[in-house]
This record gives C-alpha cells, sequence and structure tokens, in this order.
C-alpha cells in the first residue's frame, strides 16, 4: 500500500510533516485536500477535519501534525527529530508547541485580514502583537545554540521555520529587520533541498 498524506500546498501544518518526510526520503503520495467542502471519504479519516492526516503504508491513520512527526520519527529513526532521553524529548515536544503557536497565530492573522466585509483592526493587532512576541522569544533561543532546541534540527526547528515560512509567503520579509539571528537560522535551513522542496506557492 502507497503512504499517503492528505494536505493543502500551503499549509504550514502540513509542510512539517512534508519536510519530515523528505528529511527521512520516506517516499509519499500527497493528496490535495478540499478542506472548504470535506468529502466522508476525508471525515471518515479525521473526524476532526483538519489536515494534514497520514495513512501509511499498513493503511494506519494518524492526523494532527505533531503526532504524525512523532510517528514517523518513532518509527523511522533516521536521521532523529527528537532526543531520545525523556526529558530531553519533552522540552523538543514543548518548543514544538510554542512554534505550532505561531503558526496558529499567523494563519489566524491572515485569515482575519482576508475577512470580508471587514477585518476586525483590533483582533488583528492582538495577533501581530502575539506574533511579534513569540518571534522574540524563538530569536533568543538562538542565543546559545545554532537551533532552536540546540545544535542539531530537531522538530522544533521544523515546525517553526514552517510557520515562518508561511508568515513570509502571506506577509512579506518584513520580520527580517528586526530579528537577525532568527533571519541568519531561516536562510541557513533554506538551503536545505527539504525546505526547498515544500516551498508554499502562490
Ligand atoms: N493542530 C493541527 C492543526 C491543523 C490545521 O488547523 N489545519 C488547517 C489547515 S492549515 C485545517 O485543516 N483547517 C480546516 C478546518 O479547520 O476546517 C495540526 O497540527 O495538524
Amino acid at each position: 500500500m502507497t503512504r499517503k498524506l492528505y494536505y493543502t500546498q500551503r499549509s504550514p501544518y502540513a509542510r512539517k510533516v512534508r519536510i519530515v518526510l523528505a528529511e527521512k526520503q520516506l517516499p509519499c503520495e500527497l493528496v490535495e485536500t478540499d478542506i472548504k467542502r470535506k468529502s466522508p471519504e476525508f471525515l471518515s479519516l479525521n473526524p476532526i477535519g483538519k489536515i494534514p492526516v497520514l495513512v501509511d503504508e499498513n493503511g494506519l491513520t494518524f492526523w494532527d501534525s505533531t503526532l504524525i512527526v512523532e510517528y514517523l520519527d518513532e518509527t523511522y529513526p533516521h536521521p532523529p527529530f527528537y532526543p531520545r532521553d525523556r526529558l530531553e524529548k519533552l522540552r523538543c515536544r514543548q518548543g514544538e508547541e510554542l512554534a505550532d503557536s505561531l503558526i496558529d497565530r499567523v494563519v489566524a492573522l491572515w485569515y482575519e485580514t482576508g475577512k470580508a466585509p471587514k477585518a476586525d483592526e483590533q483582533l488583528q493587532a492582538y495577533y501581530q502583537q502575539e506574533i511579534d512576541r513569540l518571534l522574540f522569544v524563538l530569536e533568543n533561543k538562538l542565543d546559545f545554540s545554532s537551533y532552536l532546541l540546540n545544535d542539531q534540527f530537531t522538530a522544533v526547528d521544523v515546525a517553526a521555520v514552517s510557520g515562518l515560512g508561511y508568515y513570509t509567503f502571506r506577509f512579506g520579509k518584513n520580520w527580517q529587520l528586526r530579528y537577525p539571528k532568527l533571519t541568519r537560522w531561516f536562510e541557513r535551513l533554506h538551503q536545505r533541498p527539504s525546505l526547498q522542496s515544500t516551498l508554499p506557492k502562490a
């Protein structure tokens, strides 16, 4: 059976999984999914109705990007995206959660920006403030290490670069004027084929 990922091309959550699949060199059929009109087949895979959803080569179904990344890492340990030490792994999961909340805020800001007939400016300002606060936290994480958790490319970097990639795709590169360490980290990560092959497209 072919491994399948239900996704949308621009989704930053799905991009987390696509980066990990590419880094681990795991072939996967990508199934573009209409999340505005969800098919009964798709809802039978994920009753929450969100992408990404992974159906593995044995027909096992997983959803939620973080759980899929963890499943892939445990099943195909090379290269690793979580530390093996229990407490270090929890710290990594926590960092990933922080980066996921950046994704949540960027997606919410984009949604609010395009809202007809009029966006709620107060809400937009709130999301923007939250994004700036989280970027500052991430910037400070690069004070003592070359990646966000330690000196290795982990699930924290995967989630954060997917979030920042989506922020850049929707709102441009202005954030780079304020966050020099994140900018260097972002540009360095984008030299990887797994990042280049998963860029969101207009
Ligand atoms: N916590 C979920 C979030 C996934 C998510 O929100 N996906 C969006 C697309 S970027 C979605 O499917 N939205 C459809 C909906 O909410 O109806 C994960 O990490 O997988």
